[in-house]
């Protein structure tokens, strides 16, 4: 396949835009920020040992899709280099109309692998890509990142690959949503497949790349997975869920510049206790800010108005609140409305007519920030306890905290 030059044209502009990105460059991000893309795009991930017939699997896949189609393939083994994408090219001969093509180094450039690879479908998405399609070789980071930036895996096996069992223990099928067996034309398949059914549990499909048997169970599997995973719920969770670890990480970047920065000439040692210190930092992010509001409906449209995302409605009985979440690049406004007059929010609202009711920041572990506010003698407001959004929440007294009432909240 020829190399289209890289022009003013639109796929020129996001040759561009992708290669600032891989590089680290911050005009990426800025470039990115530009494009104000509020949804991700439908991110499918197909991970697996090399040359189990990921590229070819792929092709197959995209020849009977509508629409335009991102593909980036990580190449672990040729970072950055023409000849890398040169490579996956020639293995990925009927590369369909509609499908723009990115090799993706493994190496070099800054930030994770999987926050380029999620900046990159981000990218994507601002050009009109609706759905973009992540290629990783199954080994350690890579198999990471493309569990984190997907909405869907497709974990790729192929029979040959001689122990099985050995194999199996290897194999990232662990984070897989779907199971494939490729190479179905060649001796050993089935029992490939007989194997990963028997020692995990999930039932592979069986597919030959080379001549299409079982393309369409795989079609018609990710078709479901596709529409399941882009139902607006699921889809707004996964979203967030992405731009909260994105903003988590972009933040430790930062601040682990700035130490580097701010402490140029350490002692001998001292790195390991720099990176336990932001550890401690980094742990404890700012959540959301809690505001109550007498009128739910009419602050909703206010913040709307404001351009802000309404992310979840929730009514949280244990506190007698009505909750609305506004996602801010996986940060949180939380509007807080009282649903029975003894509600704490009710009193407040009482006293105070409403506004800033308190700040959240998330921690790891919310006993075990309990046990350390304890420790140090800082007194909180009751123990942990469930609250919204299925975390485990702990309130300080507001006299621990300059009159200001402080939640700590943890996934677990
Ligand atoms: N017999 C047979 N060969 C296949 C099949 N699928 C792919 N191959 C061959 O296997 C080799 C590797 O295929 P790729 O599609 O490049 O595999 P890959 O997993 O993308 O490889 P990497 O990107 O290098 O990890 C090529 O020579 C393909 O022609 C299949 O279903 N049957
Ligand atoms: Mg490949």
């Amino acid at each position: 396949m020829k190399k289209k030059p890289e022009g003013h044209s639109a796929t020129g502009r996001l040759a561009r835009l992708l290669t600032l990105i891989d590089n680290g460059d911050d005009r990426g991000m800025e470039a990115l920020a530009g494009r104000k893309v509020t949804r991700l795009p439908y991110i499918l991930g197909i991970t697996g040992a090399a040359g189990v017939g990921k590229s070819r699997l792929l092709s197959r896949i995209l020849e009977t899709k509508a629409g335009k189609v991102g593909v980036l393939a990580v190449d672990p083994t040729h970072p950055g280099s023409g000849g890398a994408l040169l490579g996956d090219r020639v293995r990925m001969p009927r590369l369909p109309a509609g499908v723009f093509f990115r090799s993706v180094a493994t190496r070099g450039g800054a930030g994770g692998l999987s926050d380029k690879l999620l900046d990159m479908a981000t990218a994507m998405k601002g050009f009109g890509m609706e759905d973009v399609v992540i290629e990783t070789i199954g080994i350690g980071q890579d198999e990471l990142a493309v569990r984190q930036a997907a909405d869907t895996v497709v974990v790729v096996e192929a029979p040959g690959l001689g122990d099985e069992v050995q194999a199996m223990k290897s194999s990232p099928i662990s984070i897989a949503d779907i199971v494939v067996v490729n190479k179905c034309d060649l001796p050993g398949a089935a029992a490939s497949a007989a194997v990963i059914a028997e020692t995990t549990g999930v039932k592979p499909i069986l597919t030959s790349a080379l001549d299409g048997d079982g393309i369409p169970e795989l079609r018609t599997r990710l078709a479901a997975a596709r529409k399941a995973a882009l139902k607006p719920e699921t889809k707004r969770a996964a979203d967030a869920r992405k731009f909260a670890w994105r903003m988590r990480s972009a933040l430790s970047g930062k601040w682990a510049k700035r130490f580097a920065d701010e402490l140029p000439d350490l002692p001998a040692g001292a790195p390991h206790q720099v990176y336990a210190g932001l550890q401690r930092l980094t742990a404890c992010l700012p959540d959301h800010v809690a505001i109550a509001v007498p009128d739910l409906d009419a602050a909703i449209r206010q913040y709307e108005a404001l351009g802000f995302f309404l992310e979840r409605r929730e009514r949280f009985i244990p506190e007698k609140v009505d909750t609305a979440f506004f996602n801010v690049a996986g940060f949180h406004i939380e509007l807080l409305h009282p649903t029975a007059p003894d509600s704490p929010v009710a009193k407040f609202i009482a006293e105070r007519g409403g506004g800033l009711h308190h700040i959240a920041f998330s921690v790891p572990d919310a006993k075990a920030a309990a046990a350390d506010f304890r420790r140090r003698g800082i007194e909180t407001l009751g123990a942990v306890r469930p609250g919204t959004r299925g975390k485990q929440i702990l309130f300080l007294h507001p006299k621990s905290a300059a009159r200001v009432l402080l939640e700590f909240c943890a996934c677990r």
